[in-house]
């Protein structure tokens, strides 16, 4: 990763779905529309014919509305380099959801493009950013009880044996950590099919996934989870040799 700025594209290429944007605000209460209840909330209730669903204090979004806020109240949005050639990367929120057990059907967010190869010193980079509308970052702890970040994720064939990323971000300034001092856990789809994965926060000690920081400035996590947290990211990886396209479909986001 380098120095690049990211790139706004979101609002350019969602103009369809901004219309139903909805004012979820933070409390993890949205209506879907349906009368139905959140099968990824795994804490639902009140949804016998009002259409309101309480959410689990922990679900950052399962893209059942189809919009871009998220359960924290964040506007969701991809970002790419700047690159000559840029990178590209476009969110469609109207793909198919999960259909694990306790998956959210209805509607996933799919993110697809290309990324141009590492040539550095500038280097290429697509996000998707979940904002957790916290601009002074956020203690994450009473939303993890189970110290833990779920999620479902289905490749599409350009995305099968590709290393994608899960972050966890910090607020941007000041940054203790440094520029990309993340926690991020790395993964590789083998296949075409959902899977759900929950990644542990650090300090797990046994051999499921587990978050780790990136690199810089070695921080503590207990003072980077209490009051730092800025954002869920998805991202492909920075350093392919030729430029490199992706498509990878992402539900179910949840704090557990
Ligand atoms: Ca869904």
């Amino acid at each position: 990763m380098g120095t690049g700025r990211f790139v706004k594209v979101a609002s350019l290429l969602l103009c369809a779905a901004c219309g139903s944007v909805t004012s979820a605000g933070s409390s993890n209460v949205e209506t879907d529309g349906s009368g139905g209840t959140s099968a990824a909330s795994g804490g639902s209730s009140g949804g016998s014919g009002g259409g309101v669903v309480v959410k689990s204090p922990g679900l950052v979004d399962d893209f059942e509305d189809l919009d871009l806020i998220n359960s924290f109240g964040g506007k969701n949005a991809v970002y790419h380099d700047d690159l000559m050639p840029p990178s590209s990367i476009a969110l469609d929120l109207t793909v198919a959801g999960s259909t694990l057990p306790g998956g959210s059907p209805k509607a996933a967010a799919r993110i697809s493009g290309v990324m141009q190869a590492n040539v550095g010193p500038q280097y290429p980079f697509c996000l998707f950013e979940l904002p957790l509308n916290a601009p002074a970052g956020l203690n994450i702890n009473a939303r993890a009880p189970m110290r833990q970040l779920t999620f479902s994720y289905r490749a599409g064939p350009a995305s099968v044996g590709m290393v994608h990323r899960v972050t966890l971000t910090e607020q941007p300034q000041p940054r203790p950590s440094g520029d990309y001092g993340w926690f991020i856990w790395s993964f590789t789809p083998t296949d075409l099919s959902w899977h759900k994965v929950s990644v542990h926060f650090p300090g797990y000690t046994g051999t499921e996934p587990v978050l780790t920081q990136s690199y810089g400035v070695p921080v503590s996590w207990e003072a980077y989870s209490s009051q730092r947290i800025y954002s869920v990211t998805f991202m492909t990886f920075s350093g392919p040799s030729e430029p490199q396209k992706f498509d990878l479909a992402i539900d179910d986001v949840m704090f557990e």
